[in-house]
């Protein structure tokens, strides 16, 4: 129930980090891959080589997530090119690590576009073609922050906040059409995002070591497991739900740093 043999796999934002992870993952489970950059066509050249390398039926795409005729023609492209799309995965976002009160509203809207409004772009031009043909899986990824806030990161909380009840209304309108749709919400991971706050004794990495029960930072890979199990036959009766590879953090209120 978790082969993915025989579907096509469409992630955004997965020339890198935690959207390459999952991607590896879905490819290790059968899947197809459509992987999807924007930043350059370099980038997503150097992505497509390792996924190749690594055996897996992969293809690039650069469009933004953000711009609804971008998104219209790439998924027609796809769909042409390769195959329908069986399984989206939402991941392209980005941060802005900025006090609220300091947050230019161009920002902020860059950051809510990015990281919510995508997720509706891609999944309206997806979805329709999903329903045609019987059903699919569409997994958003959230994050720790759809559920706690932190310092300086209100507009990407906010973001994946709305992308948890996103993922909800999704499910509610679209499982009679057996289209499943999940979330992932990943707690704190070692990419390239997270590098600025996480090198040896950075205040914030001891804190995350300390307040996550598992004691480390989640490694990319740590991610694929929920992906290929929400991508699969194994979650066909699963709808709306996230679920949180964190750690435990949000487990647990944390312990005295000094016990
Ligand atoms: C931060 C981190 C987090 C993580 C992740 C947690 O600045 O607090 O970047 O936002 O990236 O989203 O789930």
């Amino acid at each position: 129930m978790f082969n993915l043999s025989g579907k096509v796999a469409l992630v955004t934002g997965a020339t890198h980090g935690l959207g390459m992870a999952m991607a590896r993952g879905l490819g290790a489970a059968g899947a197809r891959l459509v992987i999807n950059g924007n930043s350059s066509q370099e980038k997503i050249d150097k992505a497509m080589a390792a996924f190749q390398d690594a055996g897996f039926d992969a293809s690039g795409y650069r469009f933004d997530v953000t711009n609804e005729n971008e998104v219209k023609a790439a998924i027609a492209e796809i769909e042409s090119d390769i195959a329908p799309i069986d399984i989206l995965v939402n991941n392209a976002g980005i941060i802005r690590r900025v006090p609220l009160l300091e947050m230019p509203l161009d920002e902020w809207e860059l950051v809510v576009k990015t990281d919510l409004t995508s997720a509706f772009i891609v999944s309206k031009a997806v979805v329709p073609r999903m329903m045609q043909r019987g059903g699919g899986k569409v997994i958003n990824i959230c994050s720790m922050m759809s559920e706690l806030g932190r310092d300086s990161v209100g507009a990407y909380a906010a973001a994946k906040g709305g992308l948890k009840m996103l993922t909800r209304n999704m499910a509610t309108e679209w499982a009679r059409h057996n289209i499943q749709v999940n979330g992932i919400g990943p707690g704190y991971f070692a990419t390239e995002q997270t590098r600025s706050i996480r090198v040896d004794g950075h205040p914030f990495n001891d804190f995350i070591v300390g307040r996550t029960p598992a004691g480390r930072w989640g490694n990319p890979e740590d991610l694929q497991g929920a992906a290929v199990f929400l991508a699969s036959a194994a979650s066909d009766f699963v709808n709306g739900q996230i679920i949180y590879v964190d750690g435990g953090i949000l487990a647990t209120i944390g312990k005295p740093s000094k016990e």
